[in-house]
């Protein structure tokens, strides 16, 4: 059949991220399927481009990625919603073929994407094996059912998806937790240029993930629901030759490691530092990782691997708020892995997330009061907002205040951002990072801006 896959995100701060959601679905069909990719991430028009791509490509299915629920600056969720329920009502005046929707996104608001896009299908999960499955069954004349899903996804998420008004209905069982080394690799080919055209607005980052899953339980975390708990891994030798394969590509300059958490599993990290060590460290990288279990030595293979920054999900700097918020690991780890990113001359940037799990203000300035004092060389602030659908309203409480409290403080500090008051972030932060040409997600800039100046003050006693 042939099938267009649109990626409807243009979402540009803190950079555009290549779609590998859309290019692993497009990998794992395109054996037994014609696939093109339309990605709207750079299009002046997206709808106009959406409609020439159908009219050019007579598509038979139509899957749309959608990954993100807010902007950047975690606004309301409701333009983004617009937008995507646009979409879906472009693909359905254009063509008759079936309208599939999957992604992040979709996976966290199944029901309200699925009714206002008007979807004939969703993909709930991860979306390789679900997708084909589904697409060769529309292929035989099938009719599937509504919703389609990969069985990493719990129950309560999926009961939640649109229930099918379709008859008859044909079955896909959810389908098993891919073993990551039998997919198929990403399409990369069919990636736009120009998220790795510097003139075109592209940062040169590309996207590799190294495992699936996250065995830990931060109370508000959506990325085990995402992915699934139980770690999948994909072999280190495998990733290693990726990521040079990558460097091969002109104007890929970067790496960002998709990972939910790199440090975890130890082993299976430190195999993947030390494949790419051995051939000779091809590009630079960044990661998320979790203090819990990061050691020095991790630290410093990192480092020899080409890792130039970690991002931190610290969250909270009082200790009651981590023990609500469930988090694995203490202050003192916190403390302890930032000596090592000093040491080893990686870039750190921690995000805290205020107002979680009732916070109240008082804690959060429990919170300002530590990270004046671990003085990392970034910290990103955001006010927690819920994103699933089921638990809308939730922790909204302090919003105001909140933001009050880093509008006052943030400005005074030279490492902290704060996206949704544009403090440190945005359109003015990119263009100083691209009139320097430098390449790479900017925080690292920012970062390595701070650490000279910290030099040049104790050099001048
Ligand atoms: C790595 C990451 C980042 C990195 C990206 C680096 C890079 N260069 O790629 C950085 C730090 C830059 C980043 C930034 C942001 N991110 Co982010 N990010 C992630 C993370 C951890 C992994 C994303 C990824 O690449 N996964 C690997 C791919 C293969 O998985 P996938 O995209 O989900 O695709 C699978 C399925 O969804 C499905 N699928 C996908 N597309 C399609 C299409 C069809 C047709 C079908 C059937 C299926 C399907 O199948 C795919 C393969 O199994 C996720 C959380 C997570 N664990 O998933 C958050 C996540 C995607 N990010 C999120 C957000 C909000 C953001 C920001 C807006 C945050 C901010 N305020 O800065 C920005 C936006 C950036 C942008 N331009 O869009 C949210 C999105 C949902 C939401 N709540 O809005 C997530 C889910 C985290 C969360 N809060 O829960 N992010
Ligand atoms: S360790 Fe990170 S990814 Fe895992 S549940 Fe906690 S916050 Fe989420």
């Amino acid at each position: 059949m042939r099938v267009l896959l649109v990626s409807a995100n243009r979402e540009k701060y803190p950079a555009p991220v290549v779609p590998l959601g859309v290019l692993s679905v497009a990998g794992a069909i395109r054996d037994a399927h014609e696939v093109r990719v339309a990605d709207l991430c750079f299009e002046d028009d997206p709808l106009a481009a959406l409609r020439e791509a159908i009219d050019a490509f007579r598509p038979e299915v139509v899957g749309v990625g959608l990954r993100n629920l807010h902007d950047n600056a975690y606004g309301s969720s409701e333009p983004l919603l617009a937008y995507y329920a646009d979409i879906g009502r472009a693909i359905g005046e254009a063509t008759r073929a079936p309208l599939v929707v999957g992604g992040s996104a979709l996976t966290l608001r199944p029901r309200e994407l699925a009714e206002r896009m008007n979807a004939r299908h969703v993909v709930v999960g991860e979306g390789e094996r679900p997708f084909r499955a589904l697409v060769d069954a529309l292929a035989r004349g099938d009719t599937p059912e509504r919703v389609v899903r990969s069985s990493i996804v719990e129950r309560r998420l999926v009961q939640l998806a649109a229930r099918s008004d379709r008859a008859p209905v044909s079955s896909i069982p959810p389908s098993p937790p891919a073993v990551l080394d039998d997919l198929p690799p990403p399409a990369r080919d069919l990636v736009d240029p120009r998220y790795f055209d510097a003139g075109a607005g592209g940062e040169g980052t590309d996207g590799i993930q190294t495992k699936r899953g996250c065995a830990f339980s931060c109370t508000y975390c959506d990325y085990p629901d995402l992915e699934g708990r139980r770690i999948r891994m994909r072999d280190p030798e495998v990733v290693a030759d990726e990521i040079a394969a990558r460097a091969r590509v002109p104007g890929v300059s970067a790496v960002f490691l998709v990972d939910s958490v790199f440090n975890v599993p130890r082993t299976h990290a430190l195999a993947i530092c030390s494949a790419l060590e051995r051939r000779g460290s091809p590009l630079p990288w960044v990661c998320y990782v979790t203090p819990a279990t990061l050691d020095d030595a991790l630290v410093e293979a990192m480092a020899r691997a080409g890792c130039i920054g970690a991002e931190i999900g610290t969250d909270s700097g009082s200790p009651r708020v981590l023990a609500r918020l469930n988090k694995p690991f203490a202050l003192e780890d916190v403390r302890r892995v930032r000596a090592s990113f000093v040491r080893h001359g990686v870039s750190d940037a921690h995000t805290f997330v205020l107002g979680a799990e009732g916070e109240t203000v008082a804690e959060a300035e429990e919170t300002l009061a530590f990270v004046e004092d671990l003085d990392p060389d970034v910290a990103v602030f955001v006010v927690f907002m819920e994103d699933r659908e089921e638990l809308d309203g939730r922790g909204a409480a302090h919003r105001e205040a909140l933001l009050e409290l880093l509008a006052r403080e943030a400005p005074r500090h030279p490492g902290w951002v704060v996206p949704e008051l544009g403090v440190r972030f945005g359109s003015k932060v990119r263009r100083i990072v691209s009139a320097q040409n430098l390449r790479g997600p900017a925080w690292v800039h920012l970062a390595r801006a701070r650490r000279r100046a910290h030099v040049r003050k104790v050099a001048d006693g």
